[in-house]
């Protein structure tokens, strides 16, 4: 395979797992947001298409405008400048009051569903989600639940230099991790993302979330997924964080509320039997919490 073809290749699977999309859909619509599978990531595509179809009607016109008077006024048929148009007061009022009308009519929408995104109550489950250099913590505050998710050993060893595996062979090349962010679908989730070491951002386009993750500061994000969503979906570190940058991805499992119970309750007293002081020394008191080190 050439190394044109391979890249090609490569820059199809990131542009299509990301959004989990199906191989159905191909073509034109790959170069395009996704609708997500959430309210609030299809607001934000819906609002992307607006803006898109406002910027192609100005577009149009601007563009119309002047390819015809260029050709039509051409001065080798004889057209005479116009200069009543130079500081013409009526002009200037009009090409200043209307670009200020389509930019109220955008901003309204924009501010409307930015102030939707930043809306974090009634919220019924906590994560809190930290970005190490590479590869991110999850803590279930409220359930005493934490692991550690990094790029999953296929395409570790893949990307290593001359490892002899064609990363065509590898399933999710560096879009896989060991242990995948669990969630319930249709419950309101937030996150509380933060930073051990340097900036990184939580990407997950598929849920229209996209917070950075920034050592000292706690930044909020929220998503609910429809209530029939299941499986995977695939995002990744979306800000510069250093030399691995680009393998840290993002997964997560959606599952049933039942299923996402089960697996919690499943998780928690596994990592407290983990925890637990050695049965030889029933003596030594438990330790107050559970080690949160990846
Ligand atoms: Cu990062």
């Amino acid at each position: 395979m050439t190394i044109r073809a391979r890249l090609a290749s490569l820059a199809f699977a990131l542009a299509a797992a990301p959004a989990g999309l199906s191989a159905r859909e191909s073509g034109w619509s790959l170069l395009n947001m996704t609708p997500g599978v959430t309210e609030m990531s299809r607001h934000i595509y819906r609002l992307h298409m607006q803006i898109f179809w406002i910027c192609v009607v100005i577009g149009v016109l601007v563009f119309g405008a002047m390819i015809w008077s260029l050709y039509a006024f051409r001065k080798s048929r004889g057209a005479v400048p116009d200069v009543s148009m130079v500081h013409n007061t009526k002009v200037e009022i009009v090409w200043t009051v209307i670009p200020v009308i389509i930019l109220i009519v955008m901003a309204v929408p924009a501010a409307r569903t930015l102030i939707e995104i930043e809306d974090t109550s009634r919220t019924e489950l906590t994560i809190k989600v930290t970005g190490f250099q590479w590869g991110w913590n999850y803590d279930y505050l409220d359930d005493g639940v934490s692991y550690y998710s990094r790029l999953d050993r296929a395409s570790d060893f893949a990307r290593e230099l001359d490892s002899g595996i064609d990363p065509n062979t590898v399933e999710h090349y560096l879009l896989n991790v060991d242990h995948p962010l669990v969630v319930p679908a249709g419950v309101k989730v937030r996150l509380l993302i933060t930073g051990a070491d340097v900036i990184h951002s939580w990407w997950l386009p598929a849920f229209g979330v996209k917070k950075d993750a920034i050592p000292g500061f706690v930044n909020e994000a929220w998503f609910k997924t429809d209530p029939d969503v299941r499986g995977m979906y695939r995002g990744q570190c979306a800000e510069l964080c250093g030399r691995d940058h680009g393998f840290m991805p993002i997964v997560v499992d959606i599952r049933s509320k039942e299923d996402f119970a089960a697996w919690l309750k499943a998780k928690a007293a596994e990592q407290k039997q983990a925890a637990a002081p050695p049965a030889a020394a029933p003596e030594s008191p438990p330790p107050a919490t559970a080690s949160t080190a990846p």
